[in-house]
């Protein structure tokens, strides 16, 4: 057969474009070549409905290992009690949960999509939003920060089975310990989704949820630096507030239903060649040299978010506490769609996004959301932040100026071929 050229040369075409580009989408990052190795082997062939050692399939002796090791590695670096890795993204990993803990119609309460929040936490056009009945909290106009008394006092409005913490676009640490206490106070399950600042919880730089959730998910592709992936993770021994007294062993019965709402609740066969990324990916992780990308990761956005205001951007809530922030750009008179566009022409990739209290459509947006993880894998510290910032307000403040625009993608593409994306 003859090779497919056409689908390599894109390939050779998009990688190009990811060298010398400036990558700042809060959700993306690079992966090793490693990681990249086990994605792109022989383990894409297997069929391994099941977990390990109790599978559907036979010839399951060396993914079963790579399975377990997975496993083994992600509760190490989490510290958890328990961890499926099947899941094939975050929204699957939360798919899975609602199913397994959830009957439809049920109540669930999660942060709004429009102030930061994800889809898949009761979006009216996700899954979320049309088999559960979802209600939400937001950020404060003032602060731009979530007032954890207000989630207690519509926790109890509401009524809710399961609460939902995490988000798409927040920069600010969650407080797990009280949203557990409001969880415990209207008896509802508390789930946190971290799939944007996982990789800095795993190092102990943010506050950590697995102490107080009954639940966390995750993707493994953001700061954790992992292939495109999701796990679900139990932390602890809790009670389960439906059941009348607690059992010995929740963790074994909370598990149980997690694995089967993943499979065969709303997934077939793992995808095994991901599950070896992932193990790679943990194991990277838990390499001291990780750490110091997770520390590098929150000066750089830090001293990002600090430029930007310096400069007089509105950066909602004022700063950062992890890898991302979110630029209000209606003070510049500029939209999201539009600095996302111009950005792009300069080979710097961001995304549009809206603000809390966004008076423009989620096409449009008066926003940009930015992130520091994947810029950091290149290797840039802080101090090429300053210079970064210059270079994207140059391209902001000229939306019209093509010749300002392409001098720009000049710089860009310099400052890249000094940061390869391999080794
Ligand atoms: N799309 C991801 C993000 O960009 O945050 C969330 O699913």
């Amino acid at each position: 057969m003859k090779k497919d050229t056409t689908i390599f040369n894109l390939i050779n075409e998009e990688k190009k474009r990811q060298t010398l580009g400036l990558e700042l989408i809060a959700s993306e990052n690079y992966v090793s070549e490693e990681v990249m190795r086990a994605m792109g082997s022989v383990l894409t062939n297997k069929y391994a409905e099941g977990l390990p050692g109790k599978r559907y399939y036979g010839g399951c002796e060396v993914v079963d290992q790579i399975e377990q090791l997975a496993i083994d590695r992600a509760k190490k670096l989490f510290n958890a009690e328990w961890v499926n890795v099947q899941p094939h993204s975050g929204a699957q990993a939360n798919a899975a949960v609602m199913l397994a803990v959830l009957k439809p119609n049920s109540r669930i309460l999660g942060f709004d999509l429009s102030h930061g929040g994800h889809l898949t936490h009761g979006s009216p056009v996700n899954f979320s939003g049309k088999l559960y009945q979802p209600s939400f909290y937001g950020v404060e106009e003032e602060t731009g920060q979530i007032d954890f008394d207000k989630v207690h006092a519509i926790a109890l409005k509401k009524q809710p089975k399961l609460i939902i913490c995490g988000a798409s676009s927040y920069s600010r640490d969650w407080d797990y310990k009280k949203l557990r206490e409001i969880a415990d106070h209207v008896g509802a399950l508390l789930m946190a989704d971290i799939s944007h600042p996982a990789g800095l919880i795993s190092r102990g730089l943010l506050n950590d949820p697995l102490p107080h959730c009954h639940i966390v998910t995750t993707t493994t592709h953001k700061t954790l630096r992992g292939p495109r992936g999701g796990m679900i993770m139990l932390g602890k021994d809790f009670p389960n507030p439906w059941k009348e007294k607690n059992n010995k062993d929740e963790v074994k019965m909370m598990s149980t239903i997690l694995d089967a709402g993943v499979f065969p609740g709303t997934q077939g066969g793992p995808l095994e060649h991901v599950i070896a990324a992932k193990a790679v990916a943990f194991n990277e992780a838990l390499d001291e040299s990780y750490m110091k990308y997770c520390i590098q990761v929150m000066k750089n956005a830090k001293v990002m978010a600090k430029c930007f205001m310096d400069k007089g951007y509105k950066v909602i809530s004022g700063g950062t506490d992890n890898h991302s922030m979110l630029i209000d750009l209606r003070s510049k008179n500029l939209t999201g769609k539009l600095a996302e566009n111009i950005l792009v022409r300069a080979d710097i990739t961001a995304n549009k996004n809206m603000v809390p209290f966004d008076d423009k459509s989620p096409f449009i947006t008066s926003g940009i959301r930015l992130g520091t993880a994947a810029i950091t894998t290149r290797g840039i510290k802080d101090k090429q932040i300053p210079m970064i910032v210059d270079l994207m307000d140059k391209v902001l403040m000229n939306p019209y100026k093509e010749q300002a625009i392409q001098e720009v993608k000049k710089d860009v593409n310099k400052l890249m071929k000094d940061y390869p994306l391999f080794g």
